[in-house]
């Protein structure tokens, strides 16, 4: 379903009687040139992560293993998302806050990036998105 503050992509898995394979392939089923993929695993089932946004940065979140639940947040609606499968990722675009929580027990997420690492992206405070956020809807 898409939305304003992020959509669900299904990826089509190959299955036969092995098993299941899922290709992600650049603007294609990931709807941009990758540059980057990280994951996050270890990971304390009790931490939060995110809480930050991004001024150009475009990514696909997927939890290959495991699950977590995401807040998408545009400044004027939260949308909260389960991530519980490798056939779906999560597309989360510029000037979207983020919150990743309740991350399951051995939880492997996968993200692919639109482009590389780049500290001076993200916005890691809530009053500077929420100004940024507004600046951009009164130029609408
Ligand atoms: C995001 C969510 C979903 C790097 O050196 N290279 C990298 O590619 C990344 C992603 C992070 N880092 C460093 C920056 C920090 O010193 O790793 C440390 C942890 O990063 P951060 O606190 O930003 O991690 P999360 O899980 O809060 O956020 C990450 C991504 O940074 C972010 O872009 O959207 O996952």
């Amino acid at each position: 379903m898409q939305s304003k503050v992020g959509y669900l992509i299904h990826f089509d898995p190959i299955v036969d009687d092995r098993g299941s394979l899922i290709a992600l392939e650049a603007s294609k089923n990931i709807p941009f040139e990758i540059k980057r993929v990280y994951y996050l695993f270890s990971t304390d089932t009790t931490s939060i992560r995110g809480l930050h946004s991004h001024k150009k940065l475009n990514q696909v979140m997927i939890a290959m293993h495991g699950s977590c639940v995401v807040t998408l947040d545009d400044g004027k609606t939260k949308t909260e998302y389960l991530l519980d499968s490798p056939n779906q990722g999560l597309f989360i675009g510029n000037n979207i806050w983020r919150e990743m929580k309740e991350f399951s027990p051995e939880s492997v997420i996968t993200v692919i990036a639109s482009d590389y690492y780049d500290e001076s992206d993200y916005i890691r405070d809530y009053n500077e998105f929420m100004k940024l956020v507004e600046t951009h809807g009164e130029k609408k």
